[in-house]
């Protein structure tokens, strides 16, 4: 998803749907977006954030001018604020000033709480511009009345709608927008604003949590966000609720579905009855917007469905928008390779090459060739370890399972020895480093990514940008097929195989083993989380997609995963869910045998019949 998503106009293919369903399903404003200022207590449960979702994933009905935050209660404010911006994030949107608003609410119906939102609602009521500015409460409406008591003059440029107090006309009792601020609802209700009243009660968008694990779990990071808050709200265990902030920004998106009625507002007594025997000017009250995710049809939860579904970012967007996350550039690195003399061993040569990367250091590597390989050019893998190797157990010219220990290492650790020197004598050119914090580059690893950390890189992309050099370094050299080069790794190996394959499209093939590769958001939910350092950790990433998302985006590259069905560093449920999201595309790719998952029962070990596997895959599509 780009960074200008919001004002990017839709695709031809897009534009046909929404003019399909503004021609049969509603009669959806196409020409004029709506001008728009949402207020809301974003934080305080769930309605907000599915009514703020919706009009984020709806560029062609809204032009959204600003989010504003208002109090909820004592202390709220902030949470509600930066709940705003969590919502922004998921639905890939920027650009989109968000404004503090009150903390408190109205003391009387004439004085406002000034606040930095009732200014902006103000200024950009003044802005020239083509159509009415509509500002929509979410919340208590104390910045909505604070902007009309702070600048009377507004009611000629601004039409106000607001969700909140008891059911229209005669229900009993407040709701908490009402009940929050009740001077601030007299406010709106008494001084003749252009007014649309969405009542609770009346207007019930109701959603629960059998239908939101259907179908918002699992097709997006904001379906799965929004089924969080679903599963989780606040404790309670409702199974039901109703999405009243949702049904008001409905209501103005496609306000033929809203049965609205024109009433006299009317005095609000102090437990939120109406005084009908009190009226002031008229204002337009949703009378009737109802929809249950189980009735058929159920046009509004499905067009919300769609588009949180297309707020997952796909293909080339999700490879530049994971090289953002990691802080790599898109471009691939340049290397400035040091070569040393080839070495024979039984079966394959080994030459030393090392080249310097970032922060003064230097990658040191191994690379192993065929015995005998002659002039042809050679396929040629980058082969990775595990956190307790590095280049020398890789390259051993013992292949096999005996224990090892790795420089700076006391403890022997049972490891496959020589599987980059034995994959050299099964015909591949392959390249072995010792990664950043491993082996003979000193085991500092953890220390490192978190100095990473606050430097402003990633510990990822650190790793990243290493391997990419080593394919660049690996695409110039005479002896190798520039375009058949792949990656795979180990454990630790694995991961940085998994992330740097989705950044770099240059490799052909791409297998992680055991790499702790499967759901992020699963891990941390179901699995050992403590298992992985820093390196797993990738900043801010489950708000963009989790790893289902970034094989699908590079289908049909062949796949290889290892996930042997009790490693400790991904859950079977986790990678059950990688390949659910990801086979999809290698089917509508034309290739889904490309997809190989290799799930033998097991723990956490590469073991003599995973490197056969992974021969087999390379024999067949590198
Ligand atoms: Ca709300």
């Amino acid at each position: 998803m780009t960074a200008f998503r919001l004002f990017k106009p839709p695709p031809a293919s897009k534009k046909a749907i929404f003019l399909l369903l503004g021609l049969f399903a509603y009669a959806s404003p196409l020409c004029a977006r709506i001008r728009i200022i949402i207020d809301t207590d974003a934080g305080c449960g769930l309605a907000d954030q599915f009514a703020l979702a919706y009009a984020l994933l709806s560029p062609e009905i809204f032009q959204i001018e600003g989010i504003t935050a208002v109090h909820d209660g004592p202390g709220t404010l902030e949470r509600n604020f930066l709940e705003i911006h969590q919502v922004i994030g998921m639905a890939g949107a920027s650009g989109i000033p968000v404004v503090r608003g009150a903390d408190r609410p109205l003391n009387s119906v004439k004085e406002p709480v000034d606040s930095p939102a009732a200014r902006f609602i103000i200024e950009r009521s003044k802005a020239a511009g083509a159509g009415e500015l509509v500002v929509l409460g979410t919340g208590p409406a104390t910045n909505l009345a604070s902007a009309i008591l702070l600048d009377p003059s507004i009611k000629n440029r601004v039409t106000f709608a607001w969700a909140g107090g008891t059911k229209w006309p005669d229900g009993k009792g407040g709701e908490p927008n009402s009940r929050l601020d009740l001077a601030a609802q007299r406010v709106l209700f008494t001084t003749g604003v252009k007014l649309k009243f969405i009542p609770c009660g009346n207007n019930r968008l109701v959603q629960n949590r059998a239908a939101s694990a259907r179908n918002l779990r699992g097709i997006s990071p904001l379906g799965d966000y929004l089924h969080l808050l679903m599963a989780a709200n606040r404790g309670t265990s409702r199974e039901e609720f109703d999405i009243l902030d949702l049904t008001a920004i409905a209501a103005i998106a496609h306000p033929e579905l809203a049965h609205w009625l024109t009433a006299p507002a009317p005095w609000v007594f102090d437990d939120g009855d109406y005084d009908t025997g009190c009226t002031y000017w008229p204002m337009d009250v949703a009378a009737g917007l109802v929809e249950s995710p189980d009735s058929a049809p159920a046009p509004l939860w499905d067009e919300f469905y769609r588009k949180v579904r297309e707020a997952a970012p796909a293909g080339e967007s999700v490879r530049e928008e994971l090289c953002r996350v990691l802080n790599v550039h898109p471009n691939p690195p340049d290397v400035q390779p040091v070569e040393g003399p080839p070495e024979k061993f039984s079966g394959f040569t080994r030459q030393e090459v090392t080249w310097p990367t970032i922060f003064g250091e230097y990658v040191p590597a191994y690379v192993c060739k065929p015995a005998n390989a002659g002039a042809k050019k050679l396929p040629a893998m980058i082969c990775l370890s595990g956190t307790s190797g590095d280049r020398i157990l890789l390259t051993s010219e013992f292949y096999g399972i005996a224990d090892y220990v790795s420089i700076g290492q006391k403890e022997p650790h049972e490891m496959l020895h020589g599987w980059a020197s034995e994959l050299a004598r099964r015909g591949y050119l392959t390249l072995a480093m010792t990664q950043r914090g491993l082996g003979d580059r000193g085991r500092t690893g953890d220390n490192q990514s978190k100095a990473a950390l606050i430097r402003g890189f990633t510990s990822q992309g650190i790793h990243t940008h290493e391997i990419r050099q080593a394919l660049t370094y690996l695409s110039r050299r005479p002896d190798v097929d520039s375009q058949r080069i792949g990656c795979t790794g180990m454990s630790f190996g694995g991961i940085t195989t998994f992330y740097t394959t989705a950044v770099d499209p240059r490799f052909k093939v791409a297998a992680p083993l055991c790499g702790g590769v499967g759901s992020l958001r699963q891990m941390i939910e179901i699995g050992t989380p403590g298992y992985h350092g820093v390196y797993w950790w990738v900043p801010r990433i489950l708000l963009h997609f989790d790893q289902g998302e970034l094989v699908a985006a590079q289908a049909p590259r062949p796949y290889f995963i290892a996930a042997p069905l009790d490693d400790i560093g991904m859950p079977r449920e986790a990678v059950q869910e990688l390949l659910d999201k990801a086979l999809p595309a290698y089917r509508q790719a034309g290739r889904p045998e490309a997809l190989v998952a290799y799930r033998p029962p097991g723990e956490h070990a590469f073991t003599l019949e995973m490197f056969e596997e992974l021969v087999k895959f390379l024999d067949k599509y590198l």
